[in-house]
């Protein structure tokens, strides 16, 4: 199933997850009131394309250059961990799809398979790495000697989890995985995390068994059983270690700008502010992102945050001379959407939840179909709108959109 029908495939997720809700609601669920996920949409809804005729725009052409690398789209695959709970294949299956869509993936640190086992199901296909950032350097260090070893290109290091947001659709299931030992296959596969421990990394191969049920897990953990125990006292100290409430600081970038050679890029930007600290700070590029909502109830978002973003100057000139690369994500649902991220100035946009509904109702052929989905659509919709290319769109929201 694929469809830019996202309604649609929301529900097929749901039914197909109906005896497991906790994993549909893990990736449905938002902050509070969901108010930030519905205006991260609403806003997208607000501004409205002015398309042009009469115009060859016969040949289109979508690529795009990020970081000196070229793109055959701006569109790359959000991270979003704990996949597993909703396919068995997990994030390879949706590796997979991305190289063969030709589409970056961005693994998530959250993973349930390790830098490794996700790096050979992406094959030669494109990808960047997400950080939680670790409480303990040598733990960082080794993820990003892993990542590096593993060829991943750009390190895209999350700002906005030092905690888990208060997420009433799953605040009582929302840990369960985690401290369960799901979605921290990254950490259990870790030399240097797991020698804190005096334990020997897990093989790559070493997964929970499918499907992820949480009373299954409790049961096991309650009649003694050493592997589940094991993987539960681990997972609850892998959280500790990534979303460990202790918040870093702009001056502790240094440390990840002198061990990481790639791009650094910071997810969770939402001000004009925080993005001007970004460009004093050095670093490459950010993300305008709110966490799909997930994060901060009550937040503005994403696109309209991009649209303040630009007023500052400073920003511009620095996108304008190469040295900041602006990424949006939250709320891009059609190509549409994705034309208005760029007409605002985005030069890449990442795309979430829609694929994780894909991945749990069809798996990699799933994602696959929906990531050829809203490349099609997106396609159609530049064409349709008058313009062949990015250049014709970037930056140019003053002339071929209004907001209402
Ligand atoms: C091991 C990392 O992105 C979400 C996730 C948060 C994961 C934090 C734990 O649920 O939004």
């Amino acid at each position: 199933l694929g469809t830019v029908d996202i309604a649609k495939l929301e529900e097929a997720a749901r039914e197909k997850l109906k005896d497991r809700k906790e994993a549909f609601l893990y990736v449905f669920g938002s902050a509070g009131t969901c108010s930030t996920h519905d205006h991260n949409i609403s806003e997208f809804n607000r501004w409205k394309i002015i398309p042009r005729m009469l115009r060859d725009v016969t040949h289109r052409n979508v690529e795009t250059t990020l970081f000196g690398v070229k793109y055959s789209s701006p569109l790359l695959l959000a991270p979003i961990g704990v996949q597993g709970i909703v396919h068995p294949d997990g994030e390879t299956a949706t590796a997979a799809a991305a190289a063969k869509v030709g589409v970056p993936y961005i693994m998530s640190t959250a993973s349930t398979r390790s830098i490794e086992a996700i790096a050979e199901a992406n094959g030669d296909g494109q990808r960047w790495y997400q950080l939680y950032w670790p409480a303990h350097d040598e733990v960082t260090l080794s993820l990003l000697s892993r990542i590096k070893k593993a060829g991943f290109s750009a390190l895209v290091v999350t700002l906005d989890t030092m905690l888990l947001g208060w997420r009433p659709h799953d605040i009582e299931t929302a840990y369960l995985p985690f401290f369960h030992g799901v979605g921290v296959h990254v950490g259990l596969t870790d030399p240097a995390f797991m020698a804190r421990f005096g334990l020997a990394p897990y093989p790559a191969d070493n997964v929970p068994s499918w499907p992820y049920v949480p009373a299954r897990q409790d049961e096991l953990i309650r009649n003694g059983d050493e592997d589940a125990t094991q993987r539960a006292f681990l997972g609850k100290e892998w959280i500790r270690e990534v979303t460990s409430g202790v918040f870093k600081t702009w001056d502790q970038l240094a440390f990840l700008k002198q061990h990481w050679e790639g791009p650094l890029i910071l997810k969770g930007i939402m001000c004009a502010e925080d993005a001007e600290l970004a460009i004093d700070y050095g670093v490459d590029g950010i993300v305008v992102s709110n966490h799909g909502g997930r994060q901060v109830d009550g937040s503005l978002s994403t696109l309209y945050a991009l649209y303040m973003i630009m007023q500052s100057p400073k920003v511009r000139e620095a996108q304008a001379s190469g040295r900041l690369t602006v990424l949006i994500d939250s709320g891009i649902r059609t190509g549409s959407d994705i034309i208005k991220a760029i007409a605002l100035g985005a030069q890449g946009v990442l795309y979430g939840r829609p694929f994780m509904y894909a991945l749990t109702v069809g798996g990699q052929e799933g994602v696959e179909t929906q990531l050829r989905s809203i490349l099609a659509d997106f396609d159609v919709s530049l064409g349709l709108s008058g313009f062949k290319n990015l250049s014709e769109i970037y930056h140019k929201a003053d002339k071929i959109l209004v907001r209402d």
